[in-house]
């Protein structure tokens, strides 16, 4: 890959342009741009027929599917509904019997860097005899079993056997607290939890059978009657006689062999609770087969997955990221998988560098949040920096989680990738079950902060508020006007609110993504400017929170970390509030006064006098959740001046709430 033009004036006008090589373009699945271009074409002329094909193609049906579609009750859509298959035979059993049985499905490295390996083989053994364990517990297809596990390969061992017997799982991230984990038994009806006596972070033994006890003693959690608590560490905890059973118990005497349950391929595989612009949580419900197809479809398109490629997401279970690319994705594509238990900074900031040496990593697929934290310490201490690492068995680079800004896309580029691997910027969502929009990397030129294509197939469109076309080069609201087999079935227990948040009537019956987007006047690439919500309207002028805040982030000699809220304004409508890391200490006082001064002319050059932000505060750092998402309600409230009412208990670092709330 080359730049094509290097220069850059702004971060609004990205001009540099990063093609494929041709060696990369030749080799690669999806070839060139005509490549893509014919599976558009193939997906536009027979919209079934194409879908058919390729659920045909890359899953093993127990029985064939003879309906591909059914829209007849829109928008609660149905996918190859007459079909059925199992969702663990399509990641484990497929390969038995082929030369990946003996191949290394996961490589574990545990937060004290012990490395662990299992091939297809072991793990479908393990899965077998753990959904044994279930079955013998009485839970059935159709039950809901909640996991609370930490990355480790019976994480992914748990959610296995729920599949195979057609149990259906929703995984609560381990940094959630008791609460949520209540809240989350209750809607799900689960009847048994799957967890671990503790989890290792940072070299710190947290607890997470504690968190279960503390949920369950709230009460009211009627449908539940099992805990299996898989002993990750040899310190005790608490065992409640009758109801909980630490896996060895479970385990003893179970079979290693256990048939797959074939199931419909509309029966929800999973249930994955998301934040939406309510207080409550949605359970977003997938589907088996259309989810199942997305999985494996799209390590093939846009990871170009080949056999001996060493593959690593480092999202946690927890989130829909380590469900699709790395419970299912993966293993459906008889992928070898690097599982990591830890955190990126322990023991030091160059620990993803250094694992990627170590195991010869091929493809990497990490958040902008934790690029940018990395290039903050790599900048601070030469020896976490990337080139101390050989990174040469490198060969495609992803991101996925919010917006990259173009400044840290290229340092990722030079820095990580050698200016050699292709970035692919993945867009989705929880809901999208997998990528929607995004570059393919032997097909799609990339440009630096922009999610490039939409996947063959994908009907993304940019619409106004009543889902008419927008232009390209004008902002507007992203929304997928057909179905697409691995969307959101429906929120679990609320079928109303499945229908007024992703469809509302004035939208067409279009699926409304709730991200703000514009395409690019040359090329039609997408750009995501932000959540709808974020987007902020500033005496008349509609502009994108993340535009400002990639704004601030382009002022690379100071700037670490940006967020952008806006808060109500008498005479403008809304005003913009920054908060902001810096690369050196928090300034208070005069100092922090001349910075924010600076800071505001920067932006005002970069964008325009209009996004000047009105309030800049400094902090150490900014509210997370432990996901790593900015909490920007938490923000808003502190923007206004707001006493914080809203939950925090999944904030990693509550303390930094009292030093944002002081004005400079
Ligand atoms: C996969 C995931 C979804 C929201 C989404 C958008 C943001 C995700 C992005 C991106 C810009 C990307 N988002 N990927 N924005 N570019 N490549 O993160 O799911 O946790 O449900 O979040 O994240 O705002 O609407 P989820």
């Amino acid at each position: 890959m080359s730049a094509s033009n290097s220069a850059i004036e702004s971060v609004l006008v990205e001009n540099r342009v990063f093609p494929p090589s041709d060696a990369v373009a030749k080799a690669a699945r999806i070839s060139g741009m005509a490549g893509y271009e014919a599976l558009c074409a193939e997906a536009e002329k027979d919209f079934e027929g194409f879908w058919a094909r390729l659920a045909r193609e890359n899953l093993q049906w127990t029985k064939p599917f003879t309906r591909t579609l059914d829209e007849s009750n829109a928008p609660f859509f149905q996918w190859f509904a007459d079909g059925e298959l199992n969702a663990s035979a399509n990641c484990l059993d497929r390969h038995i019997g082929t030369p990946a049985e003996n191949k290394t499905a996961i490589i574990f490295e545990a937060d004290d860097g012990t490395v662990t390996r299992i091939t297809y083989k072991e793990l479908l053994a393990r899965v077998s005899q753990f959904a044994n364990a279930l079955k013998a517990h009485g839970v059935e297809k159709g039950d809901r079993v909640l996991i609370y596990m930490p990355m480790t390969i019976e994480g992914v061992i748990a959610m296995q056997a729920c599949a195979r017997i057609g149990a259906t799982h929703s995984v609560v991230f381990g940094g959630f607290s008791a609460k949520a984990v209540h809240e989350r038994v209750i809607d799900a009806g689960a009847v048994a939890i799957v967890t671990a006596n503790y989890q290792m972070r940072g070299g710190k033994e947290l607890p997470l059978k504690a968190i279960i006890d503390e949920a369950l003693a709230t009460g009211g959690c009627d449908t539940l009657r099992h805990v299996f608590v898989y002993e990750r560490t040899a310190t005790p905890c608490n065992m409640v006689a009758g109801r909980d059973k630490t896996f060895t118990q479970a385990l003893a005497g179970q079979s290693t062999e256990c048939a797959p349950v074939p199931v419909g391929a509309e029966h929800p595989l999973f249930i994955l609770y998301t934040s939406g612009s309510t207080g409550k949580p949605k359970g977003v419900q997938h589907s088996t087969g259309g989810y199942l197809l997305w999985a494996k479809l799209t390590m093939d398109w846009t990871f170009d997955l080949r056999p001996d490629d060493i593959f690593w997401c480092t999202a946690d279970i927890g989130w829909i990221t380590g469900h699709t690319y790395v419970t299912y994705g993966p293993l459906a594509a008889g992928a070898t998988q690097i599982i990591f238990e830890g955190i990126p900074t322990f023991p030091n900031a160059g620990r993803f560098w250094q694992m990627i040496e170590r195991h010869k990593c091929s493809i990497f697929y990490t958040a902008p949040t934790a690029i940018r934290s990395l290039i903050k310490a790599a900048e601070g201490d030469a020896s976490v920096h990337p080139a101390r690492s050989d990174l040469s068995s490198l060969r495609i680079l992803g991101s996925v989680g919010e917006p990259i800004n173009p400044e840290a896309w290229m340092w990722y580029y030079k820095n990580v990738g050698g200016e050699r691997c292709p970035i692919v910027d993945t867009f989705w969502q929880t809901e999208t079950g997998g990528h929607v929009i995004t570059p393919l990397p032997g097909a799609t030129p990339l440009v630096p902060g922009s999610c490039t294509l939409p996947l063959p197939g994908i009907t993304a469109a940019i619409v106004d508020e009543m889902g008419n076309d927008i232009p390209n080069g004008t902002g507007g609201i992203l929304v997928i006007k057909r179905p697409w087999p691995s969307m959101i079935r429906t929120i679990w227990n609320d079928p109303q609110r499945f229908k007024k948040s992703y469809f509302p009537e004035e939208l067409k019956g279009y699926y409304l993504a709730g991200d703000g987007a514009v395409r690019s006047a040359d090329r039609g690439y997408f750009r995501i400017t932000g959540r709808i919500d974020d987007v902020l309207n500033v005496s008349g002028h509609r502009m994108g929170t993340m535009e400002i805040e990639s704004a601030l982030v382009a002022k690379t000699d100071l700037v670490a970390e940006a967020a952008v809220v806006g808060r109500p304004d008498d005479v403008t409508g809304e005003a913009i509030c920054a908060f902001v890391v810096l690369k050196r200490s928090r300034p208070t006082g005069e100092e922090a006064k001349q910075i924010a001064n600076e800071l505001r002319n920067w932006v005002a050059k970069e964008i325009g006098p209009i996004a000047k932000p009105k309030d800049i505060r400094f902090g150490d750092n900014l509210p997370k959740t432990r996901s790593g998402k900015i909490m920007r309600r938490l923000l808003r409230s502190i923007a206004k001046g707001e006493q914080i009412t809203q939950d925090t208990s999944t904030l990693e670092n509550p303390a930094i709430l009292d030093q944002l709330s002081q004005a400079n």
